[in-house]
């Protein structure tokens, strides 16, 4: 990235050096896919400590600034207005079956809105940034959302709820709406790089119920830098507090919309 804010800065050397340790129990996971017990505690431990890393480097260069950690909790600033939510490991399922293509994602929230969002992929390298009203970036390009503007051609990113979550049968009936009006649909496995996508332009949009801010609130100002929007897939509030998001750009948000909930 050729010009960085002094903020943006901060955050990707913190990414930067969380990355190192990642990276390595990456490697690690990969050579245990094999063993019978699996990777699963070495998987918990690696988020634990990447978010550890995170916080450390962030309290540094921000020491005022709240937190609100995937693993961790809320931890409160003496600065009230500033929060870093942060997902260590977002794509979890895919890091323990050394499947790479997971990320961490970091956003900055001041008061209720997301200021900066860095989701990086360690493995592949890929930087995905953003800051309000400055734009969002994959490595040095700026990015901007599909131009897209019929169903039939969009393709359509997804995440389908873990065993255990509720809400399968309901998407049973989205998804089969949409296979039968879009390109296609996918399912990537990580909300934030879903998001990115999005962002990038090679998804056209992107949808799922159930989730927490930290896996959406750096993507979220991804897209809206690269000219789209993410709303709540049923009604008017932030996808940050219910969790339900659909994001895509200004001329597929309402069909699609219509389309997952079954509405003509
Ligand atoms: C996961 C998301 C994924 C979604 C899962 C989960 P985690 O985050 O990125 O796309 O389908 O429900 O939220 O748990 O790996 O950080």
């Amino acid at each position: 990235m050729a010009l960085r804010s002094a903020l943006m800065t901060v955050m990707v050397a913190a990414a930067e050096k969380a990355a190192k340790a990642l990276k390595r129990d990456f490697g690690e996971v990969e050579q245990l896919q094999v063993s019978r017990k699996g990777p699963s505690d070495y998987v918990s431990a690696a988020d634990i400590k990447t978010e550890k890393m995170l916080v450390a480097e962030l309290t540094k260069a921000r020491p005022h600034f709240g937190f609100v950690l995937e693993e961790g909790g809320t931890i409160a600033g003496t600065d009230t207005e500033h929060r870093w939510i942060i997902d260590p490991i977002d794509g979890t399922t895919n890091f323990l079956h050394g499947i790479p293509h997971f990320a961490m994602s970091i956003a900055l929230q001041r008061g209720d809105e997301i200021m900066a969002g860095v989701v990086y992929n360690p493995i592949t390298e890929d930087w995905f940034i953003a800051e309000k009203g400055i734009g969002a970036f994959h490595n040095n390009r700026r990015m901007r959302v599909s131009a897209r503007r019929n169903l039939d051609d969009a393709v359509v990113a997804t995440g389908i709820p873990h065993k255990g979550c509720p809400g399968h049968d309901v998407f049973i009936q989205q998804s089969q709406r949409v296979m039968s009006a879009t390109a296609g649909i996918r399912r990537f496995g990580t909300a934030s790089l879903d998001l990115a996508f999005v962002a990038a332009g090679r998804f056209d949009a992107y949808w799922e119920m159930g989730l927490k801010p930290w896996d959406i609130a750096a993507g979220v100002l991804l897209v809206q830098e690269a000219g789209g929007f993410s709303a709540d897939l049923h009604g008017p509030g932030s996808p940050l507090l219910t969790g339900n998001i659909l994001a895509t750009n200004a001329d597929l948000h309402s069909p699609l919309r219509k389309c997952i909930l079954g509405q003509s």
